[in-house]
């Protein structure tokens, strides 16, 4: 940032969680990486003023509205970054693209497969006039993350043979957490399947270079019932005495095929005990593994089935060093880094695409393909786990 710079003016829509997030990222991004742009963090845009004016204090953001469709015809604003439940993505996300504005979308991109195809559709007439769009996949961004793809593209495993993801969280393990949207399939489209389980299809999506192409899906809701809140935290909250239903699954496992006829399998949760953020994938390749977990985000496993026979064994990658992708903006070698830098690395690579008139990954195409598999999954648990084909030739 050298202030004479064309600035990059952005206007938030959501302050909760992830609002929270990226609010950190549009700040810090500049701070530590040469942007080309100069993001402002001009507007946020939330539906009580006073709880707004609270966050935008808060936040770092100058200004703050109550009504997004105002906000996304105005002006002096280029870039509207959206942080609300998914099912306002597609109304806020389309008005944003027709008026012109890049668009930062939250994950998963839609509550339903027909919102994201009419809101790829919009990008796309977009992308004709310059204008960008974004999913907001953060994990693709954590370095050791970044460094599998890599690897894997590299041939270091040679052929991928098979994929085994997880992604494990205890959030929603106790009956007593309360009801929230995130329990509320109006609200959030689906449970586990879409909150975290979207996070590992688009994972397996990057570090492998294939899509998932068939699945054969089940989803279970394990407590049907909770408490309403009185109030909310984080991701929990104060149970009030009154009940209500849980309307979205608790659970998620589905088996797959990628495209090249790569078995995989999944599974994600929010009910395992002890598993805080356990996103892990593992990739068995013809010449060897790599294995990634969140909870130890810095490191990336390596298994080299060419190294001589006494010395075989799985290598951890220390993926904090300058070499390796985002890190040398950051601390001395070996310092390492959090869930946030992940938000920071999006807004870097959202600002570099912007500026250099390309379109930015993953495109709103890459959020359909990643909720096709949901869908397809949702399909195939309503047909008793039977097969459901996405790509023709799965
Ligand atoms: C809750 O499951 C959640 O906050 C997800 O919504 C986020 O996408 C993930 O990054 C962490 O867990």
């Amino acid at each position: 940032m050298n202030g004479t710079q064309t600035p990059l003016r952005v206007a938030m829509i959501g302050y909760a969680f992830m609002g929270r997030a990226h609010s950190q990222a549009w700040r810090v991004a500049p701070r530590f990486f040469d942007l080309p742009l100069d993001p402002e963090m001009r507007v946020l845009v939330g539906r009580s003023r006073d709880r707004a004016e609270e966050a935008a204090r808060h936040l770092g953001w100058a200004e703050v509205a109550t009504d997004w469709r105002e906000v996304v015809q105005r002006d002096d604003v280029d870039l509207v970054d959206i942080c609300t439940p998914g099912d306002s993505h597609e109304e806020i996300a389309v008005a944003a693209l027709e008026a012109g504005k890049h668009v930062l979308v939250e994950k998963p991109m839609a509550n339903t497969l027909a919102e994201a195809e009419r809101m790829t559709a919009a990008a796309e007439r977009a992308a004709a006039s310059g204008v960008r769009s974004m999913v907001g996949f953060t994990y693709r961004r954590v370095p050791a993350v970044s460094l599998a793809r890599q690897m894997v593209a590299d041939g270091r495993i040679g052929e991928v043979r098979q994929v085994r993801c997880q992604y494990l969280q205890d959030w929603l393990a106790d009956e007593q957490t309360p009801l929230s949207w995130r329990t509320d399939k109006a609200l959030a489209g689906s449970g586990a399947l879409g909150d975290i389980g979207a996070h590992i299809v688009d994972l397996t999506h990057f570090v492998t270079g294939q899509r998932v192409a068939a699945v054969s899906g089940m989803l279970e809701t394990v407590i049907r019932e909770r408490p309403r809140a009185e109030s909310f935290s984080g991701l929990g909250g104060v149970a009030g005495t009154e009940r209500g239903p849980v309307t979205v699954d608790d659970v998620a496992i589905f088996t797959a095929r990628l495209e090249s006829g790569a078995p995989a399998v999944f599974e994600a949760t929010r009910m395992a005990w002890g598993r805080k953020n356990a996103m892990r994938i593992e990739v068995n390749g013809s010449r060897g593994s790599l294995a990634f977990d969140f909870e130890e985000m810095n490191v990336l496993q390596h298994y080299d089935a060419d190294a001589p026979a006494g010395e075989q064994g799985f290598t951890r990658i220390l993926a904090t060093e300058p070499v390796h992708p985002y890190v040398s903006a950051w601390w001395p070698p070996g310092h390492g880094l959090g869930y946030e830098h992940g938000f920071v690395h999006q807004v870097v690579d959202l600002v570099n695409a912007i500026a250099a008139g390309e379109q930015p990954t993953p495109s709103f195409a890459d959020g359909l393909a990643v909720q096709r598999v949901l869908d397809a999954v949702e399909a195939s648990h309503a047909d008793e786990g039977r097969l459901h084909r996405i790509s023709e030739n799965a």
